[in-house]
């Protein structure tokens, strides 16, 4: 009779046999018959990261180089293993008195890989729990070398980085596209050690001190009670909140205008928000505020496309930085500052640096390009790497320092302080996403989750045993030295600059630096969530408070609420415009956007795969559309379908190519639901879900193109065939170029109306 194990494993590798992929190709590996389910005692080289990922360094704990990659193992070998190296022979099947008898209290595998799933999860972030990030390399220009002396800054040096981009409010498993603020926070991993941007993608925060970090994040997160609404500002106790501080009343404005719904991660700019102060070899100290300026442009959604994009793909952001990534098409953006003399008063033209509400309009200070920040990489292992990444604003390197900055000041506690509980210890600084690549050599020791082997008896300072000392560094030997700076003479009080007190004049700035368009999509948004809320006192506030950013603003709003129009509470400052601050005024490369071509899978397949070859040669992705999937002209030049009616919205493209009019499908659920909705659509003969595209493309401001019998399409969907951003002249290329030029500027956007 034969052994139950050998006969179980057995079993196991008849069914594996057939299922066994072939091995990749990988240099040096045993060949292919070594993966053979046949032979399992032999060690298999383990899969390599796709193309696009990579994962963290090959750097140990203490950062030394290992030349292995550091973390990096899964399913390496033939046989699965217990997490102590026991080999399996079923994975299964618990261990039971008999097939139909109890389980046995003695089945340590099944005890084993239970408990470790129990314990899965960490805690999530209290705020940005919902992100997703990636790795690349920053190019220094050697433009800041003069005022900072960071190695990382001098000319030409590459730092590899680690950029995770957040919402703040919705916890990890909330939509992507909703309005909100996003992170933008960065990693360099530099020889000097790891230096921290932790920024947002708008330049001014909510409070002006960290102590009301606690109370701005209670009122924006759902309501304790039913814990709704998810990932939102659109509710009672946000409104509450920022009207009764008005120091958020700017950072308000940014949520509400488009910055607050971005097109993509790609698309944000990002700011370091404080002040900070750079310290050169000579000791010369300049104030900055870095920005990171995309090289495709900042683009938006419309706030219908928002919504309707959180239901249908909740991942948008995370799928398209991934996505752009694995096509090669690598985001960029230059690092820039902005940079101020390091007077006494910490003032620059009157706006006080120290206050994290204000910015200074680039009018006044020009961002200076410092370097060049590359993503080409995904990580491989999103738990690994994008959740356990830990940025601190303190993980600083010599020539970069703080200001007094009460928000900054605050968050120099925090950050530390929730890691140690998120990622359960001290010890978080040696999960590879997290080790520096410069040398370890400090005196931290035990605690939980020590994964480095310490050698010697003497972790303390000075000590004659263990062959001596470390030796302290100088500022010649590459120390971290604070700058020595003032600080004035004062008593101890609970209070704030009366500078602070002017929460309106750049809520102000920013809305006279706005657009028409800009300003409708604003006053649309402030009706939008004020509407949400049920409280008229809130309300009634918050028109108060937009009465002293701008009276038209006001009573645009107050007239979508059904509300009095307030008179302004305080004089309204004198400020200038900053053109910078408006997201329209330039054309754009059009790298990565979307074109869906529609064809009714038999009308103009030449221009089709014309245009298709064409998108893709722009550097743009063709996505082909027709009434159903597969593959059309199988036997002559055969063209991919990718979407079908029923998997395809308006709102996963960028712009719309028609080459034909689709029918009605007469089978599909979607299309019989809409038909006996609308027999106007119906009685125009074409696909009602395509009617549904068109005119919801139309109402976002994208732009159309139709030829041949695809303009049959846009008639049936009562669109003007000379409308703004709608082009139906000339054959399938003409429509494209003239598509791809209004791509450049995004959207259409004389085309919009305040309805939006
Ligand atoms: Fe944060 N913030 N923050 N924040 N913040 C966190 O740290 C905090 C602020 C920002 O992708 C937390 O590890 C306080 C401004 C980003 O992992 C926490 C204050 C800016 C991320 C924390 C602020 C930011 C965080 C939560 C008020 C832009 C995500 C998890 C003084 C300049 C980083 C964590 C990532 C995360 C505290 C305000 C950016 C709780 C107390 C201003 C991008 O420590």
């Amino acid at each position: 009779k034969k052994n139950p194990v050998s006969a179980a494993a057995e079993k196991v590798a008849e069914k594996v046999q057939d299922a066994v992929l072939p091995a990749p190709e990988i240099p040096g590996a045993p060949g292919p018959e070594a993966a053979s389910a046949e032979e399992p005692t032999k060690a298999r080289t383990p899969l390599p990261p796709k193309r696009d990922q990579r994962g963290p360094d090959t750097y140990s704990p203490t950062g030394q180089e290992t030349g292995t990659p550091q973390g990096r193992v899964a399913q390496d070998g033939a046989h699965l293993t217990t997490a102590q190296g026991a080999r399996l022979y079923d994975t299964d099947h618990s261990l039971k008195a008999g097939p139909r008898g109890p389980v046995l209290l003695q089945d340590h595998h099944l005890r084993e890989k239970i408990t470790h799933f129990d314990h899965e999860r960490i805690p999530e972030r209290v705020v940005h729990a919902r992100g997703a990030a990636a790795h690349g390399v920053f190019r220094a220009y050697g433009a800041a070398a003069g005022i900072s002396k960071a190695a990382f800054l001098a000319e030409g040096v590459e730092t590899p980085v680690f950029v995770r981009f957040s919402t703040v409010l919705g916890s990890r498993g909330s939509a992507d596209t909703v309005r909100d603020t996003r992170g933008f926070a960065t990693k360099f991993y530099t020889q000097e050690g790891v230096f921290d941007l932790v920024g947002n993608n708008i330049p001014v925060f909510f409070i002006q001190d960290a102590i009301k970090f606690p109370d701005v994040i209670h009122a924006g997160k759902p309501h304790p009670d039913r814990e709704i609404p998810q990932a939102q500002s659109a509710h009672d106790t946000f409104w509450d909140f920022v009207t009764l501080h008005t120091e958020a009343t700017h950072h308000t404005l940014w949520n509400m205008s488009d910055r607050g719904i971005p097109r993509s991660y790609r698309m944000m700019e990002g700011f370091g928000v404080h002040t900070f102060r750079l310290v050169n070899a000579e000791g010369a100290t300049t104030l900055v505020k870095f920005h990171w300026k995309p090289k495709l442009g900042v683009h938006s959604l419309v706030w219908e496309e928002a919504q309707i994009t959180a239901g249908m793909d909740p991942d948008f952001h995370r799928r398209d930085l991934a996505d752009a990534i694995e096509a090669g098409a690598f985001p960029q953006w230059e690092l820039g500052v902005q940079t101020f003399p390091d007077t006494e008063d910490q003032m620059f033209e009157g706006i006080d640096l120290l206050d994290p509400t204000k910015i200074v309009p680039e009018e006044l200070a020009p961002v200076r390009a410092i370097g060049l920040m590359t993503l080409d990489a995904n990580p491989s292992n999103f738990f690994a790497e994008t959740e356990q990444v830990a940025f601190h604003l303190g993980h600083l390197v010599p020539g970069i320092d703080v200001t007094d900055d009460p928000l900054l000041q605050g968050r120099l506690f925090s950050y530390l302080d929730t890691q140690i509980s998120r990622l359960g210890g001290p010890n978080f600084g040696q999960l590879p996403i997290n080790r520096t690549h410069a040398p370890v050599n400090d005196m931290l020791r035990d605690g939980m989750h020590q994964t480095a082997v310490h050698r010697g008896v003497a972790p303390y300072r000075p000590h004659s045993l263990d062959g001596g000392c470390p030796f302290l560094a100088g500022a010649d030997t590459g120390a971290y030295i604070e700058v020595p700076a003032e600080v004035p003479a004062a008593r101890k009080v609970r209070d704030a600059a009366a500078s602070f007190d002017d929460h309106f004049s750049q809520a102000r700035l920013f809305w006279l630096s706005m657009t028409p368009t800009e300003r409708e999509h604003i006053a649309a948004a402030y009706t939008f969530e004020l509407g949400k809320c049920w409280e008229k006192a809130i309300k009634e506030r918050a028109l108060k408070v937009l009465a002293n950013i701008d009276p038209d603003l006001c009573t645009q709003v107050a007239s979508g609420l059904g509300l009095p129009v307030p008179e302004a509470s305080v004089p309204f400052a004198a400020v200038e415009p900053s053109p910078a601050l408006s997201q329209l005024s330039e054309q754009w490369p059009v790298d990565g956007r979307i074109i869906g071509i529609v064809t009714d899978g038999a009308d103009d397949l030449d221009g089709v795969r014309e245009v298709r070859r064409a998108v893709l040669e722009a550097g743009m992705v063709p996505l082909v559309i027709a009434p159903a999937g597969g593959t059309l002209d199988p036997d002559g030049d055969p063209v991919t379908v990718q979407r079908t009616f029923t998997t395809a919205r308006s709102v996963e493209f960028d712009a719309l190519l028609l080459a034909g009019a689709p029918a009605p499908a007469a089978d599909a659920y979607g299309a019989r639901d809409a038909k006996a909705d609308d027999g106007a659509a119906a009685a125009t003969g074409v696909e009602p879900r395509l009617l549904l595209m068109v005119t919801e493309a139309y109402r976002h401001g994208k732009a159309i193109g139709a030829w041949g019998a695809g303009v049959s399409a846009l008639e049936a969907a009562g669109l003007p065939a000379n409308s703004a951003g709608v082009v139906t002249d000339g054959a399938a290329s003409q429509v494209l170029e003239a598509v791809t030029g209004l791509l450049g500027g995004h959207r259409a956007w004389d085309r919009f109306t305040p309805a939006l």
